[in-house]
């Protein structure tokens, strides 16, 4: 299916989108500019409309075009510009056989994996970390819009009734958010070990891995866990974040599509604290440490 174009790349996401973002630093990375078209999440419910299910039957951003066929999936992306472009600018994945294969698994693990269950990796944990930021934003909708919209034109069977369900509460439930937290605690650890190595890098070298993590650490700060990525607790990610931030492609693909509802609502959910759950957030690092 060809979609219309008139730049050789354009990309469909949201500012504040993981996967978008994980699309916008692998191209930032790679050194290719493109057009990007902004469609609307949560608080407009754009992706559910004809005009882009056109583009995306699935109705999930990012989608990348490249001379107008379709490109979907964030990692598929990543994989597709590092194969086209194996020669400019970063290489994400590595020649070497046994390299290739541990950024391959460790993306599998920070990715928005549809194959497996909300919370169950450490990407699609921070998806549930972001669920109070997106009870916000479908608040911003009247609830009989939003269960018309998800029940009727919401591809995905098991996204829709956690959608349905944060919009009637307002916010996830607490049990269920807690153990998002408790999940990602346990991400946090493995990356802290895994960083011991004492390279620059989640598997060394800059990959496809520190791509995911750029937008998954950013997202601890945006959802009022910041202090986390400070801390002493966590001396080799209290190295390694900035240096994820120095990289270009951190202003390229994400701080500069900040989405100004996101701020708002940062403001509005936590002002200047910390997350709620921050003090389980750090028992159950305890708990994984032992
Ligand atoms: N595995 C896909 C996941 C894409 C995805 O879940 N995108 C989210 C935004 S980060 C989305 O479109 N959410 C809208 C919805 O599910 O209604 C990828 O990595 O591109």
């Amino acid at each position: 299916m060809a979609i219309e174009y008139n730049q050789e790349f354009e990309l469909y996401g949201y500012g504040e989108s993981l996967a978008s973002q994980t699309a916008r630093v692998g191209l930032a990375e790679k050194d290719i500019t493109y057009k990007q078209h902004r469609v609307g999440l949560e608080s407009t419910g754009e992706h559910l409309q004809k005009a882009y299910k056109a583009i995306n039957p699935a109705s999930l951003v990012p989608t990348l075009v490249h001379n107008g066929q379709p490109i979907y999936d964030s990692i598929k992306i990543l994989e597709y510009l590092d194969s086209l472009a194996p020669n400019q600018g970063a290489k994400l994945y590595p020649a070497d056989t046994a390299k290739n294969t541990e950024v391959r698994a460790l993306v599998k693990e920070f990715s928005l994996d549809e194959g497996v269950g909300i919370g169950e990796n450490f990407g699609t944990s921070m998806a549930g970390l972001s669920t109070q930021m997106l009870a916000y934003l479908l608040c911003k909708r009247p609830l009989w819009t939003v269960i018309w919209d998800y029940l009727t034109k919401h591809p995905s069977r098991d996204r829709v009734p956690i959608f349905i369900l944060v919009r009637i509460l307002g916010k996830p439930p607490g049990f269920k958010y807690r153990q998002f937290v408790s999940s990602v605690a346990k991400g946090m650890v493995f990356i802290e070990k895994k960083l011991s190595h004492g390279n620059g890098f989640i598997a060394g070298e800059y990959s496809a891995a520190d791509v995911l993590l750029a937008q998954l650490f950013h997202r601890l700060e945006i959802t009022a866990f910041h202090k986390v990525l400070q801390s002493d607790q966590f001396p080799n990610i209290k190295l390694y974040w900035p240096r994820l931030q120095q990289r270009e492609s951190y202003k390229l693909g994400i701080l500069d599509f900040e989405e100004e509802e996101w701020r708002e609502c940062k403001k509005a959910l936590y002002g200047e604290d910390e997350n709620p759950d921050i003090g389980h957030f750090w028992s159950e690092v305890n708990r994984f440490r032992q």
